[in-house]
């Protein structure tokens, strides 16, 4: 088998590139499509629930399939800067491909919102950043002027080649499968990658290789414009990743759901947490906050009866639990934490206490 060289060389005919273009990739997507045995279980019902698990993208998130389409159109167009505005994924992802191309990197970030994995990639990668004091939507506004009237390609999800190149997780999906699911769950903050979704599906759906599965997006309650029809000015979540009260691709969101039959609903903070540890500690996957929301959302309406027996479920977990160590060490307590002196006596008393 050919070494596997990311979503453009595996994808390229559903993708608007040029056959000599340079591509700048980081091996991304490729992501394994893993089943929750013992999650689906306690549900009592009989379907089929697979967690695609997008923090196994090389930055450890979901926008490295998008951030290599774009950085790859951005060399092509001679582009020698790009700049973002992020809740922090997609200012580690645009720092890291754009070290890999050679360009700069400008990324404006909420002061004190962002989790630290995510501020340590885009420091390392070298990374012009540009703490806001203000939320993500104000960044937003921001980089789409200075974008318009400064000669640097702006890289958030408004740019097209972002949702070209994150469509990409859905044709993985039903070549996983060898089918679509009946519904796919996916966090929704700016409501690009549900829309890249829709475009996957679409593509697939219309040379007869799969039907239209419903999209279903859930946002955090406290950053649930979706789910309440209007913006929201103080977007608040535990869930910096999608704490975001002005998602940008609005109508494309409510199209998605309202084509496939979808539907937009909303988890609290207590329960984000709650199924972040039940994913880790029933079927080993570490998320961070935002990415259980997709998981937290299928359970909630498995219990409620909106899916019926027999379906298959894909949720997309978008990113890995080490881009914020401080929630998941908070999700521990501290009595999880154990200090002993190092004797044989200390340490097996701990384990008999446990075992016994
Ligand atoms: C883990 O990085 O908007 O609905 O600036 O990081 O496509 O916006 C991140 C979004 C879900 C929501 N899960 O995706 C950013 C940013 C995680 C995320 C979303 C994000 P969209």
């Amino acid at each position: 088998m050919a070494r596997y060289t990311g979503i453009i060389a595996r994808y390229r005919e559903w993708l608007p590139i040029a056959d000599d273009a340079r591509i700048v990739t980081l091996g991304e997507g490729d992501t394994p499509l893993i089943r929750l045995d013992r999650l689906t279980k306690t549900t009592g019902r009989d379907v089929t629930i697979y967690v695609k698990f997008e923090g196994l993208n090389p930055t450890g998130s979901f926008k490295d399939r998008g951030m290599c389409f774009a950085v790859t159109k951005a060399v092509e167009a001679g582009s020698q800067a790009l700049i973002c505005a992020s809740t922090g994924n997609t200012s580690a992802s645009a720092a890291a491909y754009a070290a890999r191309a050679g360009l700069a990197a400008f990324v404006l970030i909420p002061e004190g919102k962002i989790a630290l994995g995510k501020l340590s990639q885009a420091m390392i990668h070298g990374a012009v950043v540009v703490q806001i004091q203000g939320n993500f939507d104000a960044g937003m506004k921001l980089v789409k002027e200075i974008a318009a009237t400064t000669p640097v390609t702006l890289v958030n999800s408004v740019n097209p080649y972002r949702l070209q190149g994150q469509k990409t997780a859905a044709f993985e999906v039903v070549d996983a499968l060898g089918f679509a699911p009946n519904y796919h769950y996916l966090p929704v903050g700016n409501a690009g990658n549900i829309t890249a979704h829709w475009f996957g599906y679409q593509d697939y759906a219309r040379q007869g290789r799969c039907a239209m599965p419903k999209l279903v997006g859930f946002q955090a309650a406290g950053a649930a414009p979706f789910v309440s029809g209007k913006m929201v000015d103080d977007p608040e979540t535990i869930a910096t990743a999608i704490r975001i009260g002005h998602p940008q691709s609005w109508s494309l969101a409510q199209s998605a759901k309202e084509a496939t039959g979808g539907w937009f609903g909303a988890i609290d903070d207590a329960e984000i947490l709650v199924t972040q540890k039940l994913l880790a500690r029933e079927e080993g996957i570490f998320c961070e906050p935002a990415s259980a929301v997709s998981v937290a959302g299928a359970l909630h309406d498995l219990r409620a009866g909106r899916i019926e027996d027999g379906a298959t479920v894909v949720c997309t977990v978008t990113g890995h639990g080490l881009k914020d160590p401080d929630v998941a060490i908070r999700q521990g307590g501290p009595t999880e934490l154990l200090t002993v002196t190092p004797t044989l006596s200390a340490v097996r008393a701990i384990i008999l206490d446990r075992t016994g």
